[in-house]
């Protein structure tokens, strides 16, 4: 027979917030920075919240094996972070039937809305625009651009690049991207990109748009090493906000950043509990976000979280 203890502690085990979240990977300091701030929060709330993380390890197939597993296991609310948009209906079809949310974290995936519940994260596309005003004031509305873009069929990479696009189409006629290159939203990838760009184009180049400020500390350095001046001979723009391109822009080595916001953690659980306790949610549970130049870089960077 079981003590009243026991039974009181399963009755309350029953009642915990049971989360599975499939995370694309540790492609740039942006992702570790939403581990951390996911991790954290559940860390805090061990008491009502039981956590399964899964690493994709930038894999589809992975992520997909992840929630499959997540739905064996029977929990409430699964979280994923696609990694690229489409190739998601089978499973999160899988999901829905299993009566289990689906709850996208700052990508999207291209499904009908009936497969998933909501999405927490960005605009892109207005980052993209955001992204073509801010070098449009630094190269007098006319120049050279190469891009760095990111993981190929991301929604972050597609929506970036045709938020910039339509803004040059729109309002910028003397601004023509030259070149425009996958870095899989890496530092490494952004380096080796940027050194075919400089190989290829040389001086040419006024500018680069990056989709994420990993790629863009690549390129810093390629360009140094081919001896330019990143942020004064060729300006510079990305996305993100993490504290590394702070420090460039304090070194007079890139020129504005365009945050997207990362620390996500909280919405994300208190979102899933919302679903658990039946209530509804927003379709998209939009981050606020702002522009960041150099010049007041060196009064920011301390603010700076991740
Ligand atoms: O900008 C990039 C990361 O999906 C918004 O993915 C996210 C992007 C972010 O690897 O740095």
């Amino acid at each position: 027979t079981q003590s009243t203890a026991e039974v009181v502690s399963k009755a309350e085990g029953n009642k915990k917030l049971t989360v599975g979240f499939a995370q694309i990977g540790q492609e740039s300091g942006w992702r570790d920075a939403e581990t951390a701030s996911i991790q954290f929060y559940a860390g805090q709330h061990v008491d009502t919240i039981d956590f399964k993380f899964a690493d994709a390890q930038q894999k589809q197939e992975n992520q997909i094996k992840a929630i499959k597993s997540f739905i064996e296991m029977g929990v409430d609310v699964i979280g994923l972070a696609p990694v690229v948009e489409t190739g998601w209906d089978a499973v999160f079809t899988e999901a829905k039937d299993a009566g289990i949310p689906i709850v996208l974290l700052d990508r999207r995936a291209k499904v009908s809305d009936d497969l998933y519940t909501t999405f927490i994260g960005s605009d892109f596309i207005t980052e993209g625009q955001n992204a073509a005003d801010e070098l449009a004031k630094l190269l007098n509305n006319k120049g050279n651009i190469v891009e760095l873009e990111g993981t190929v069929g991301a929604s972050a990479a597609n929506d970036r690049k045709k938020g910039f696009d339509d803004q040059l189409a729109a309002k910028y006629p003397d601004m023509k991207v030259i070149a425009s290159q996958t870095g899989d939203f890496t530092r490494a990838k952004g380096k080796e990109v940027m050194e075919s760009f400089l190989k290829t184009y040389g001086n040419k180049i006024n500018a680069v748009y990056a989709h994420n400020d990993d790629m863009m500390l690549g390129a810093i350095e390629a360009m140094k090493e081919a001896g330019m001046k990143p942020g004064k001979d060729i300006k510079t723009v990305s996305c993100d906000g993490v504290k590394g391109i702070f420090q460039a822009m304090v070194d007079g080595e890139a020129n504005v950043t365009v945050e997207c916001n990362p620390l996500l953690g909280p919405q994300f659980f208190e979102t899933c509990q919302k679903l658990k306790n039946g209530e509804t949610v927003e379709k998209w549970i939009k981050s606020q976000e702002s522009v960041f130049r150099a010049d007041t870089a060196a009064k920011d960077l301390p603010t700076r979280v991740y």
